[in-house]
Order: C-alpha cells, then sequence, then structure tokens
C-alpha cells in the first residue's frame, strides 16, 4: 500500500430535520472537498459523531462516502467503539472500502494498558487493512507515547498514528523511530507544528470549512516556506477561536450550514447553536474562510 499522506477532512454527519443521515449533504460537502484538492477522508470519528450513531448508520455513512469517492481518494474508517465486538463488525464492512481502519481506545471503563492493547491486536487480526492507531488523550484519558507506541508499531499492521496530542516531542520519537508508518496530525490549530515535527499530514474537522487553507499550508510546508505557512496557520487559528467558544462539532456544522451545506444540528446530547451565536458566525468567521 501507497503511504497515506496529505489533508484528510475529518467528516462530519450532516442530518437532516429529522435528525436522520442526510446521504445528500454528506455528497455534496465530499465532492465539494475534492475540487478544493484535499487527499483524503476521516470517516466516522470524533468529528463525525460515530460515538453518537448507530452501527448500521455508521456502516451507512461510510458507504455514502465510499461511492461519492468512488475509489478516487484513500478513506480512513474510524470503528472504534465501546466492545470489541461492535468494532470488529465494523471493520470487517470497512474492509473492502478503505485504505485503513482507524479506532480510539476502549473507552469509559478504566482497562489496564494490556486490554487496551488487547483490543487493537483482536481488530487487526480480525481484518486485512491496516490499522491507525488514534491518540486523542484529552477525550480517552489514554495516552500512546514514546514508552508505549513499540508495542503497536513493531507489528507491520498497524500503519499509522493520528496524533491529537500536544505532546509533539512523542510525535518526534514516533517519527525517529518508525519512518514507515503515517503519522496525522490531529489539532487543526497546531497543522503545521506538528508538520514541522514530523506529520505526513492531517486529519481535522476544520478542513471542511477551510480546505484551502490547509491543502496550501500543506503545499508551503513541503517546500519549506514556513513563514508563509504561519500566515495562514493563523488566519485558521482565528476561525478556529470562534468555534471552539461554542462547541466544535455544533458549530462547524453551522458554519457548513451557512456556506450552504445543509449539516444540520449536531446529535444530543450536544445542544444547538443559537441565533445569537449564529449570527457571530456569519459576522467573525464566514468572512474569515474566504482564500
Ligand atoms: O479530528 C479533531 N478533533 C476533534 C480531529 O474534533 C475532537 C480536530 O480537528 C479538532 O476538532 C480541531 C479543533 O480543536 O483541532
Amino acid at each position: 500500500m501507497k503511504k497515506l499522506s496529505g489533508v484528510f477532512p475529518a467528516l462530519p454527519t450532516p442530518f437532516d430535520a429529522e435528525g436522520k443521515v442526510n446521504a445528500k449533504a454528506l455528497e455534496a460537502l465530499v465532492k465539494r472537498n475534492m475540487l478544493k484538492g484535499v487527499d483524503g477522508f476521516y470517516v466516522c470519528g470524533s468529528t463525525g459523531e460515530s460515538l453518537l450513531l448507530s452501527k448500521e448508520e455508521r456502516k451507512y455513512v461510510l458507504d455514502i462516502v465510499a461511492d461519492t469517492v468512488g475509489g478516487a481518494k484513500p478513506l480512513i474508517c474510524h470503528i472504534g467503539c465501546l466492545s470489541t465486538a461492535d468494532a470488529v463488525e465494523l471493520a470487517r464492512h470497512a474492509e473492502n472500502k478503505v485504505a485503513a481502519v482507524s479506532s480510539i481506545p476502549p473507552i469509559y471503563f478504566k482497562y489496564s494498558y494490556d486490554e487496551i492493547k488487547g483490543y487493537y491486536y483482536d481488530l487487526a487480526d480480525s481484518v486485512g487493512t491496516g490499522m491507525i492507531l488514534y491518540n486523542i488523550p484529552v477525550l480517552t484519558g489514554i495516552s500512546f507515547n514514546d514508552d508505549n507506541l513499540a508495542d503497536f508499531f513493531t507489528d507491520k499492521r498497524f500503519v499509522g498514528l493520528k496524533h491529537t496530542s500536544n505532546d509533539f516531542f512523542s510525535m518526534e520519537r514516533a517519527r525517529a523511530r518508525f519512518e514507515e508508518i503515517t503519522i496525522f496530525n490531529g489539532y487543526d490549530e497546531l497543522f503545521i507544528a506538528g508538520l514541522s515535527m514530523g506529520a505526513d499530514g492531517g486529519i481535522g474537522s476544520t478542513y471542511n470549512i477551510m480546505p484551502e487553507k490547509f491543502v496550501a499550508m500543506a503545499g508551503l510546508m513541503r517546500k519549506g516556506e514556513i513563514q508563509q505557512a504561519r500566515i495562514i496557520q493563523s488566519e485558521a487559528n482565528a476561525v478556529i477561536k470562534e468555534l471552539v467558544k461554542i462547541g466544535i462539532i455544533p458549530a462547524l456544522k453551522a458554519c457548513l450550514t451557512l456556506m450552504g451545506i445543509d449539516a444540520g444540528d449536531a446529535r444530543k446530547p450536544f445542544g444547538k447553536v443559537s441565533q445569537e451565536q449564529k449570527e457571530a458566525l456569519v459576522k467573525n468567521v464566514l468572512p474569515l474562510l474566504e482564500y
């Protein structure tokens, strides 16, 4: 398999007025991102509200994205679930549609490290595609870092790391030790920092509303033009700051709707974006999205 790299939007899951998956809006979003030059997609991750979807919905979302992309770009599907059996079921469904699967570690119960490792190895044993570890300690309480990464990346079935963490020291150590794996930067606001410490690209929610900026930053960083890239990162960060104030997923979906892609509300327990917040997005964010 060719090494994955570049700009991978983490797709949100649009919902219609009844709260059902909105296939048309999802197709439109995927197509628009492709026109803007993204390199692939991350499906049903945190941004896709995967943990709030049923397994059937998660399969449906991947099917829509796979049909829309038609093999033109690589897909990574997040298949993380509370139980190993559910994750295996989603991994098997994804297997022939994706370049790799990916999973957060098992959450809620305080599993031992051996149990967490066992979860990933059960998934790796169940499918032929590579596995991308999803490191997001702020949400899972579990860190993949220099102390434990060798437990995975000495096995060739583990092909990548999605690193949503400020710990760039661990990212660099992973880069130095495991040259062949793909490292994706996870925090959009730290995109060029991640690239400068050895990431091959990034996976991010806010790429969906400003794909040009992330594609441009990736190109500039490849050419070593850090000062130019920093100017664009700064523009992107002004947007991200506003979204984070509201809540990243509801705010992202509200922005998409304002931009003509009817993403609907985030699913409960997420709250709705208020009228005042929408007005703030129109005033403070939409003008910054232009490229
Ligand atoms: O996929 C995203 N993480 C989450 C990665 O949504 C939890 C990021 O793109 C963040 O949304 C973004 C804003 O903090 O960096």
